[in-house]
């Protein structure tokens, strides 16, 4: 290779490595303070110097970043993509820090500023660029493939506004505003204004007459998409790889159509510009569908990406039929589906390989996550839209369908149901295209996200799919979560105090997390049971003084802290928790107070955004809120039970509450919850799990052992037939469930405000009880009585503590990853620095 230009020495001589000095640490803080910010030294507030430390720190990833890009491009490799319409990222100094093994150096660098690292990581503002579970799932799986040298680039949207804030009103209703992540600067992201690519929409496709599938697509709007890149680097290794993200821009004078905004994107952006395509990350909600601008920002977003991997995958020289053996995409979810079409179209019109070969490719390049099995978030889009939007990819999706149910009409003569359910096309006013069945015949792989999951998909959505392809298409790989951000950086104590007992250094076990199988031993060692159970108590105390300042509350940190946190569903059954802590207060209610003495004091933690549409979820945070209202100020009552609903649910909260959560509930219908990440995450740091027989619960009952764990409930194969049940006859809640008929009573009867109010949500139970809440009522109260006897006996409770965490190995996102790039996409890892 020949140094393009100049004097290669001059250049060498003048590349600078990663810096640990803590003097070149606090030369290169004040050096951004003074040039890159232009601040001054005496007027510097907490923000400023946070912006400082965090371009000296980027200075370090970009050297790592700079030299992975190249040694990538050297070594040619396959690469992967992972393509994901949320990436819910948090925030990420401490993360970068404790990655590049740098923290300690820059703790002692800052502090000789007049600054305290642990105020600078307060002033950062989470990258929200996600609604829950997906997003997160999708951060954590770019931590583990850099943290294990794979190959493997992210690709989303650089919204400018990221799920909404949550407010709660003075009457208990989620209020949403404006999340303007940006505003002061976002030093982790790099403009490359250099890479930029124009998107077409609307206009008109012309077949060719001669053209074996071909077309022309030409006028409408064309929009820029600009990249701007991420830096992600991996733990304890020179990997630093990428997440590109794409803003979009009007291309000059161009600006044919207008848009409807909505109701929510409208009150974020009302400008009728391209501009507006990333504007905004849609909050998760099955109202979104049918949106215009959701489906332009799918479209937008997996053209950019498109365009990006072929142009990079063509700087090889390779021929385009080679393509499959360099490049794996992964789809997170039906989102970025278009991208089949998409390929589709540059192969036929583009390049112009005839159809049979085109598809083959396709068809080797794409793998697709599935998330979940609930049949109102299964995308669908209107005919009419796409072909408006997308005239080109609706010709592409009709021929794709014809040829395929030919296939299935040959196998499966004369079966038209069949062909009706498999159509990429439902039928109906309008007609509307099924994303999953067009990921599903377009991938070469498609799994779920915990094995009872993963067998859900293949016998109920996608069944069909299976009888024509055959099962070994379908796999599973259930989800992980970073252990560096979910015990490491959430936990330090924890986490010194595992690394001395294992005498295993952190960087070790981080990325081998079965070694944590070493600490069984220690749960029968008396003295470590109290180190153990301390850390915890600080733990709590740490929670109960961030509520504090940020709330004005006091929390009783001798009780037990019990949390539910996650996206409000009714599914995920919030309401089955607030109605079990009610049951709970009328129960304290009628005792005696030398009864009442005997009881485990309890503080119940509830936080968790609802769809800014979805009535009955947001209905259900008002009951939490009025609900806690009450009994917080019941002087009966208050030392035994509390209440909490922790407003603006995010990743840093969520930081704060799992290290110090006793027990966490994951307590979804059965059957309905695919995975679950947080569960992982709770457990991880030896709080334990009440849950029903649902999703990843399964397998961490699995791991840790089934006396560890609180299940209730009943079981998937009898959902069905209760719902059912349900539908034909009034839930008899009164004589099905008393104690849950009193409950209800009691709420209607205006024990917390306004009775009136929660009626279209007790109604949901009395009418249909579509999540069995009625079923299931008893038998939660009964687990939830276990945790309490259980708790009472703190050292056995220790001892679950332990023996959790210490089986919890499976659920690293390192072996998820690895099940990706072995059993899916092929990739090897390329180390950066060792050959
Ligand atoms: C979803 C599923 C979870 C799953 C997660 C990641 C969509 O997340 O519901 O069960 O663990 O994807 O696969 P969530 O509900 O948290 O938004």
């Amino acid at each position: 290779e020949k140094w393009p230009r100049g004097d290669e020495t001059v250049w060498k001589t003048n590349m600078r490595g990663v810096d640990a000095d803590v003097g070149n640490i606090t030369k290169s803080v004040v050096n951004h303070v003074q040039t890159s910010l232009a601040r001054q030294a005496y007027n510097l507030d907490n923000l400023g110097a946070y912006q400082a430390a965090a371009l000296s720190v980027r200075d370090n990833m970009l050297v790592n970043w700079n030299e992975t890009q190249l040694h990538y491009t050297r070594k040619a490799p396959k690469r992967a993509y992972y393509l994901s319409l949320e990436f819910l990222m948090g925030r990420t100094l401490d993360n970068a820090l404790l990655n590049l093994d740098l923290k300690s150096q820059y703790k002692d660098g800052i502090n000789q500023l007049g600054f305290s690292l642990e105020d600078l990581l307060e002033e950062e503002r989470d990258a929200a660029l996600g609604n829950g579970g997906l997003g997160r799932l999708a951060a954590c799986y770019l931590d583990s493939s850099a943290s294990q040298d794979l190959p493997v680039w992210g690709y989303g949207l650089r919204y400018k506004y990221g799920i909404f804030q949550q407010l709660i009103s003075p009457e208990g209703n989620q209020l949403e505003a404006p999340d303007p992540w940006l505003d002061n600067q976002n030093p982790w992201e790099l403009p490359r204004i250099d890479v930029n690519y124009e998107v077409r929409f609307y206009g008109q496709s012309e077949r060719l007459p001669e053209g074996h599938g071909r077309a022309i697509w030409t006028g409408g709007q064309e929009v820029l998409a600009v990249a701007y890149d991420v830096m992600i680097p991996g733990c304890h290794t020179r990997n630093t790889n990428n997440l590109r993200l794409w803003e979009s821009k009007p291309k000059r004078g161009f600006d044919l159509n207008s848009f409807n905004a909505g109701n929510y994107e409208g009150a974020v952006e009302s400008s009728n510009s391209a501009a507006a395509i990333t504007s905004v990350l849609y909050p998760n909600d099955h109202t979104t569908f049918g949106k215009e601008l959701r489906l332009k920002q799918q479209y937008f977003w997996t053209a950019a990406s498109l365009a990006d991997i072929i142009r990079r995958f063509k700087n090889l020289g390779k021929s385009i039929n080679e393509f499959p053996d360099y490049v794996a995409i992964q789809l997170n979810d039906t989102h970025p589906t278009l991208a089949i079409p998409e390929l589709m179209r540059i192969l036929l019109d583009e390049e112009d390989l005839d159809w049979n070969f085109a598809w083959q490719i396709v068809t080797n390049v794409f793998f697709f996550t599935n998330h979940t099995v609930l049949p109102e978030a299964l995308e669908k889009w209107p005919v009419p839209l796409m072909e408006h939007i997308l005239p080109r990819h609706m010709q592409i999706i009709y021929d794709i369908n014809m040829i395929f149910l030919q296939a299935v009409e040959k196998k499966f003569p004369g079966d038209r149901e069949r062909l009706a359910r498999m159509s990429l096309i439902e039928e109906g006013f309008p007609k509307q295209v099924r994303m999953a069945n067009l990921a599903c015949i377009g991938s070469r792989r498609i799994n779920g996200v915990a094995e009872l999951h993963s067998q859900l998909v293949q016998t109920t959505i996608l069944k069909d799919f299976v009888e024509f392809f055959g099962v070994s298409k379908f796999g599973n790989v259930t989800n992980g979560i970073t252990p560096r951000r979910w015990l490491d950086q959430c936990n330090p104590e924890l986490s010194k105090l595992i690394s001395s007992t294992l005498k295993i250094d952190k960087s070790v076990w981080l990325k081998d997390l079965y070694k944590l199988k070493g600490l069984v031993k220690f749960a029968e060692d008396k003295g470590f049971r109290a180190e153990w159970a301390a850390i915890k108590q600080r733990n709590k105390e740490r929670l109960a003084h961030h509520i504090e300042t940020t709330l004005g509350f006091t929390v009783n940190t001798n009780a037990m802290f019990d949390v539910q946190i996650k996206r409000l569903h009714e599914y995920k059954r919030q309401t089955l928790n607030i109605l079990g802590v009610v049951h709970r207060y009328l129960e304290l209610k009628a005792m005696t107070p030398a009864q009442r003495k005997k009881i485990n004091p309890k503080v119940v933690f509830f936080a968790g955004k609802a769809a800014p549409a979805y009535y009955i979820a947001k209905l259900t945070i008002r009951l939490i809120v009025n609900v806690a209202r009450v009994i917080n100020a019941d002087p009966e009552t208050k030392d035994y039970l509390s209440l909490y609903f922790l407003p603006d649910y995010s990743v840093s909260l969520a930081e704060v509450l799992i290290p110090a959560s006793d027990i966490s509930q994951h307590i979804s219908t059965a059957g309905t919850e695919a995975s679950g990440t947080s569960n992982m995450k709770f457990c991880l740091n030896g709080g334990l799990l009440v849950g029903t027989v649902d999703g990843a619960n399964i397998e961490i009952a699995e791991e840790v052992g089934e006396e560890n764990v609180f299940f209730f409930g009943h079981l998937t194969p009898a959902v069905e037939d209760l719902r059912y049940q349900h539908v034909y006859h009034p839930v008899p809640v009164d004589e099905a469930c008393p104690a849950l008929a009193n409950v209800l009573n009691q709420i209607s009867g205006g024990l917390f405000g306004d009775g009136g109010v929660y009626e279209p949500l007790v109604n949901t139970i009395r009418q249909g009880d579509y999540y069995l809440v009625t079923d299931d009522f008893d038998s939660y109260i009964r687990a939830l009585a276990m945790v309490d006897d259980a708790y009472m006996d703190r050292d056995e409770w220790v001892k679950k503590s332990i023996n959790t965490t210490a089986n919890m190995g499976k659920f690293s996102s390192d072996r998820a990853i690895m099940d990706y790039a072995q059993e899916y996409w092929n990739l090897e890892p390329i180390p950066v620095g060792k050959d």
